[in-house]
């Protein structure tokens, strides 16, 4: 497990009138549903970074997205499970590495890093769980033994790379998640990590469980021979293990619901007879120069780069909590400046000796989480209470404080420190 610095949260009271239940846009039945238990342990899965280059604004804005759900279900006083992995060994990592010449487990632990501090400085709450793929190959050998039984595991005929793989396509509700034909399937397969034409395969969709040892690749023994698990199986264990079966959501970018999301729930179907998830939510991508931001394109923008052009990381969270979680924009320099302007208005509100009371607002912000975390609206209940708190006169002291409590438990943003 890599450790995670942690995250004050300030104790705020409850609101009249708000809906007590969080409803999320479920990518399964496509509809707004309610997430997370009436009461104990919520438990939310996300898919975590592959390590082989730094933290952008997509990433952050995943990872935001998915915050706000963990704000959301505390203030509700549940307890949250929330396990996320880093994919610390798999081909773009091990590819990057012998580009750069670098180790790959150097290069793994350098982005890491990278990752954790760029999502302290943005107060993104730790996960419970932080787990490296590495650490899970215990777990992921004993999930490739109970799927044995299903008959859908096969080695590929390869004598030198016997490949192990599952029958994706035969699992129960196979592409409940994605909802795509098997022509997309097959293309978008290619095009993220698959390979929809290795010969020796049943059916092009399978997905690799077990990727035997090469020469040049970093393995580990195991009771199939020596090799190295793959991608989706790899959060399947993660999250099975760290969270117990059906938990309540699994995330991630839109760009993981299929292959990914759609392989892991086989996968979990076939070993448990249970979906992986209750609800599977997805957050929009995030562009930059018309194309999604993406580290094997190049075209990115670096948390840790405009942190270190002397960026307030309040300003960037606030940027990016200013789109829906679910749309898919494109970033430009203009947004971290009106996110500044932003940020100015709302800290010199709070130095004012007076200010409107702050119920009102607080119930806004949590309505507005509550219902599909709607982020900028809950930022436009404090523009307004912002700009009404402006005309008030005297030296009564009142909302301040506790607008800065709940904007600060609700949304992360702490106001009085300058970053
Ligand atoms: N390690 C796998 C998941 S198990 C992986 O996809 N890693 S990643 O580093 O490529 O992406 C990490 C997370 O950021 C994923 O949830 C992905 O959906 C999300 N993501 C990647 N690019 C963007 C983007 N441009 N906008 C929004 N989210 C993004
Ligand atoms: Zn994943």
């Amino acid at each position: 497990m890599y450790p995670w610095a942690p995250v004050e949260v300030p104790k705020i009271s409850p609101s009249q009138g708000v809906p007590e239940k969080l409803s999320l846009t479920d990518s399964m039945s496509g509809e707004l549903v309610a997430v997370g238990p009436e009461e104990g342990t919520a438990r939310m899965y996300v898919c975590g970074i592959t390590p082989y280059d730094a933290t952008h604004l997509g990433h952050a804005n995943t990872y935001l997205a998915f915050d706000l759900i963990g704000r959301v279900w505390r203030d509700l006083g549940l307890e949250v499970n929330y396990t996320q992995n880093v994919t610390d060994v798999d081909d773009p990592l091990l590819e990057r590495a012998r580009e750069t010449g670098r180790d790959w487990e150097e290069l793994a632990e350098d982005q890491i890093e990278l990752f954790r501090s760029d999502m302290v400085g943005l107060r993104v709450i730790p996960p419970t769980h932080y787990v490296g793929a590495v650490e899970s190959i215990p777990s992921v050998l004993r999930l490739i033994e109970g799927l044995l039984p299903s008959g859908l595991v096969y080695q590929v005929d390869d004598s030198e790379h016997p490949d192990w793989y599952f029958e994706t396509a035969a699992a129960p509700g196979f592409g409940r998640i994605s909802h795509l034909g098997e022509a997309e399937m097959i293309k978008l397969f290619a095009e993220r990590g698959g390979d929809p034409d290795r010969p020796g395969k049943r059916h092009p969709l399978d997905c690799l469980l077990w990727r035997f040892a090469r020469p040049d690749e970093p393995s580990w023994g195991s009771p199939l021979g020596p090799g190295r698990p793959g991608w989706h199986i790899e959060c399947t264990a993660i999250a099975l293990e760290h969270l117990g079966v059906q938990f309540d959501v699994q995330g991630g970018g839109s760009d993981l619901a299929f292959p990914h999301h759609d392989m892991c729930d086989a996968e979990a179907v076939v070993a448990t007879g249970q979906p992986l998830a209750q609800a599977v939510v997805h957050s929009g991508m995030v562009a930059l120069q018309g194309e999604k931001m993406s580290k094997s394109k190049g075209n990115l923008e670096l948390v840790s780069r405009l942190r270190n052009k002397g960026a307030d990381p309040m300003a960037i969270r606030l940027a990016l909590l200013d789109h829906h979680y679910r749309s898919d924009w494109e970033w430009t320099d203009a947004e971290l400046e009106q996110a500044n302007q932003r940020l100015a208005r709302w800290r010199s509100v709070l130095n004012n000796d007076a200010t409107l009371p702050a119920a009102d607002t607080i119930a806004e912000i949590r309505k507005a989480l509550r219902s599909d975390l709607d982020a900028p609206r809950a930022l436009a209940a404090v523009d307004a209470w912002v700009a009404a708190s402006l005309a008030v006169e005297g030296d009564d002291a009142t909302g301040g404080a506790e607008i800065a409590a709940a904007v600060d438990a609700l949304l992360g943003i702490k106001l009085d420190t300058l970053g």
